[in-house]
């Protein structure tokens, strides 16, 4: 102890440089594509008939995102599936406000809610998935919205920001610890379903071009901000290995 020669502290300079070099280069793999594994579940949202090509709440260009949806889908092991899945007459349908238009908001117990346009009506051709969506090995299809009283955007937690659906449980009891967002609207339930997945834990990512916006009143840069601030990672198919 005490002296350190000549050659010792080159060994060390030159460990270090290695270390350094290794170092780089795991950071280098990490930037490169994501290899889906066990840990991995793509969460496919509202893909359904309402939100695409003549759909009563059609989001524009929705059906453009179905081939790459489709193809992510194919990279994971783990898929669910969500649909938007109202009763008739639900606490977001305009129609069920007199005097209000879609677009327009309206105070709730749970908070500011804007109101739609009559969708995803349970059991209805609207509310049934896109016709062109093809993930057979999809392993759970989750439905919300279904409290008559309460909207669901989130995949994980109705409007109420506390009622749960059951999908962090049956992630976490799987083993799962991060979640990929595809569907629509990026700006909803997307965006929702990320920001609660960051909520409850688990790293969230959005892959930007397998999602289509709403953008109602600037809702689409909103929904940005706050899942950037969220620690909510924007990436593009491209950065998904396939
Ligand atoms: C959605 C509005 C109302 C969505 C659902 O899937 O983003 N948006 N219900
Ligand atoms: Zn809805």
């Amino acid at each position: 102890m005490g002296t350190t020669t000549r050659r010792e502290l080159l060994a060390v300079s030159v460990g270090t440089g290695v270390a350094l070099m290794l170092g780089r280069e795991a950071w280098a793999a990490a930037a490169g594509p994501i290899t889906p594994g066990a840990k991995d579940v793509l969460i496919v949202v509202d893909v359904q008939n309402c939100f695409t090509k003549g759909g009563s709440l059609a989001v524009p260009n929705g059906d453009d995102i179905v081939p790459s949806v489709n193809a992510l889908a194919k990279a994971f092991k783990n898929v669910v599936i969500t649909q938007d899945w109202h009763t008739p007459g639900h606490i977001s349908f305009a129609s069920s406000h007199p005097g209000k238009k879609p677009f327009e908001t309206v105070q709730l117990p749970y908070g500011t809610q804007v109101l739609w346009p009559d969708h995803c009506v349970q059991g209805t051709d609207g509310a049934g998935l896109h016709k062109d969506l093809a993930i057979p090995h999809a392993q759970l299809v989750i439905r919300k919205g279904f409290n008559p009283k309460v909207d669901s955007y989130s995949a994980f937690l109705e409007a109420d920001k506390k009622t749960p659906t059951g999908l962090d449980g049956y992630l976490k009891r799987r083993g799962v610890n991060r979640v990929f967002c595809v569907g629509l609207a990026t700006d909803f339930c997307v965006a929702w379903t990320a920001l609660d997945a960051r909520k409850l834990g688990f790293a969230a990512y959005v892959i930007e071009d397998a999602t289509r916006g709403i953008d109602n009143r600037g809702s689409l840069a909103n929904a940005w901000k706050a899942m950037e601030k969220a620690g909510v990672k924007r990436i593009q198919s491209k950065d998904i290995k396939v």
